[in-house]
């Protein structure tokens, strides 16, 4: 079966529409930042570069760190942007966009977020390192697709029961991730955890500003909330969407968290660009172990 051009947009040049890549432009080793000027933060430590290329949010950069072959892309913030950046590079892979046919062979790609994120626990401090063993998403993004695989409906349905969670409000969904690239990066600096996933910064992670919450104490009961010894540690805007996709697609993905705020007790890194220069050279370090 060929995929209608309306389905699978290419540009005139046949790359992919929204990233402007073309499946030699990228290894199979991938790590996604947030921000555009994270990208270069990566890959100023690389042994080479071999192509760089940006269209709106979206910055990747191909090269080597100690002979291994990275790819680094900025996917903006949210999960909506992570729908276009996990499905537009799993079709560079597993689709041959000269025939529009999906391949018959399966390429796996190897995904490592490096994320900013908010501790909702006292006791994991800001300047920490979380690596996320699950993710809860709050957003929705994920419940276009058919998630029933990949859900957890008895964690699911404690926290719909502990939070009182609003039906007007997509349903959570649980993510479970546990791979050979999570074992590879975890270490005695890595806290682990639940993390939550939020589909905006201010309302939909409990921020007030101006405006007021649809529930007002819903963050204190996501930090009280328990499964089996399971709690939710941080909040963010990615990991979910990034787990839930890579698995609904047969990648491998680990969501690296840089603790820079911590909700619980108010407090702010001091120097947030420390922590994700030292996120960086740990997870590097660790892919090419
Ligand atoms: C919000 O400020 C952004 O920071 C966090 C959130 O997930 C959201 O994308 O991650 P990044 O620092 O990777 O962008």
């Amino acid at each position: 079966m060929s995929l209608k051009q309306s389905e699978l947009i290419l540009n005139d040049d046949g790359s992919i529409y929204h990233l402007n890549l073309k499946p030699e432009n990228i290894a199979q080793n991938f790590i996604f930042v947030g921000d555009q000027e994270r990208v270069d933060k990566v890959t100023k430590h690389f042994d080479s570069i071999e192509f760089t290329t940006q269209k709106r949010e979206f910055k990747t950069t191909t090269g080597t760190y100690k002979n291994k072959r990275i790819s680094v892309i900025s996917t903006g913030i949210g999960p909506d942007n992570i729908d276009i950046v996990l499905n537009e590079l799993d079709a560079l892979v597993n689709i041959n966009l000269k025939t529009r046919a999906i391949k018959k062979e399966h390429t796996a790609l190897n995904i490592v977020r490096i994320g900013t994120s908010g501790s909702l626990q006292k006791d994991i401090p800001v300047d920490s390192f979380l690596l996320s063993s699950h993710a809860i998403d709050l957003n929705g993004m994920l419940q276009a697709y058919q998630v029933d695989e990949i859900s957890h409906p008895e964690i699911e349905d404690a926290f719909v029961k502990h939070t009182n969670w609003s039906l007007k409000k997509s349903h959570p969904l649980v993510i479970s991730n546990a791979n050979k690239l999570a074992t590879k990066i975890t270490s005695e600096k890595t806290y682990i955890g639940i993390t939550a996933t939020a589909g905006g910064f201010y309302g939909p992670q409990g921020r007030v500003l101006r405006l007021n919450l649809q529930d007002a104490n819903l963050n204190s009961k996501i930090d009280s909330f328990n499964f089996i010894d399971n709690r939710i540690t941080n909040l963010e805007m990615e990991t979910s969407a990034i787990y839930g996709l890579s698995k609904l697609l047969g990648h491998n993905a680990v969501s690296m968290n840089a603790i820079i705020a911590n909700r619980a007790n108010g407090t702010f890194s001091e120097n947030p660009n420390k922590v994700i220069a030292d996120l960086i050279i740990y997870t590097l370090d660790k892919l090419v172990e």
